[in-house]
């Protein structure tokens, strides 16, 4: 995979890691670890050594029920811990963010890569000009209403071709705005507005999404509807359930894989390739 950044292009064999750093006091699973610089540095380090190819920093919890923090609240978790990284380690940076100051001040001050909207740069109007000046990546990702919502009886007659529309408009927006095509990544939402059945039909058709050529991205770490399958409450014990989805997402045309457990995956990941004969 090709990944064209603002000052460089990093290509690298495939599947990618993306790894969760979560400087939330209240995320679903690791909410709380990370709150100080130091936690944060050094799971970042942890992630890294594990084999994670980007580290994705997020400083708001996105979990459903969850009414957001404000900008100011959101730049302090986030920056000193994207710029402690950036001066510590190699690697990529992305910074989980809905909002447009914090994508620019965690990129142009803090040396983040790539941007990671949930809202797909409906949040907040400035998103889209904003990534297109700073000329880096970005992850669209469908969700049906807002994290505060989005779980309340959520519908659909046909969730695949909602989220290929869902997907055509927002890519029509994000070249408006100015993003290059080659910037962009796209991402089902797992668990953002959706049922048990709307999950696993995303993870069953996930190949559908292919049609643009767009790089894929699946975020099923630890999620709820895993958890449901086999009665798993503890979201720290659905590690098995994680690989085993991450597994069937790649063999389905995923190319990067955001996850809490960046060793397990990296491990399966490995396997898959040895049989695959590359
Ligand atoms: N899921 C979460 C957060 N950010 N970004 C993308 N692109 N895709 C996802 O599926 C995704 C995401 C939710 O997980 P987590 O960060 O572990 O929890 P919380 O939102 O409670 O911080």
């Amino acid at each position: 995979m090709i990944l064209r950044l603002r000052d460089r292009t990093v290509e690298r064999e495939g599947p990618w890691i993306m790894g969760i750093l979560n400087t939330t006091p209240d995320s679903f699973s690791d909410g709380g670890s990370y709150m100080q610089p130091e936690a944060a540095l050094r799971q970042a380090e942890a992630l890294v050594l594990a084999g994670a190819d980007i580290v994705d920093v997020g400083g708001e919890s996105t979990r459903p029920g969850s009414a957001g923090v404000s900008l100011e609240e959101e730049m302090d978790r986030v920056l000193p811990v994207v710029e402690r990284i950036r001066e510590n380690f190699d690697a990529l940076i992305s910074v989980d963010t809905t909002k447009a100051s914090l994508a620019r001040a965690a990129v142009e001050e803090g040396g983040a890569n790539l941007v990671n909207d949930i809202s797909a740069l409906r949040f907040d109007e400035r998103m889209g000009e904003t990534v297109a000046r700073l000329g880096v990546p970005v992850v669209l990702m469908h969700m049906k209403g807002t994290p505060g919502t989005m779980q309340q009886a959520p519908e659909y007659t046909d969730v695949i071709g909602e989220v290929k529309d869902f997907f055509a408009e927002r890519i029509e927006s994000a070249l408006a705005a100015g993003i290059s095509r080659e910037k962009l990544i796209l991402d089902p939402g797992f668990g953002f507005g959706k049922r048990q059945e709307d999950n696993l039909a995303l993870l069953r058709r996930l190949a559908e999404f292919r049609v643009w050529e767009f790089p894929l991205l699946v975020g099923l770490s630890r999620k709820t509807f895993l958890g449901r399958i086999t009665g798993e409450e503890r979201p720290s014990g659905r590690e098995i359930e994680t690989v085993t989805a991450g597994v069937l997402a790649v063999l389905a045309g995923a190319d990067l894989l955001r996850v809490h457990d960046v060793r397990a995956t990296r491990k399966a990941l490995a396997v898959l390739q040895a049989v695959r004969g590359g």
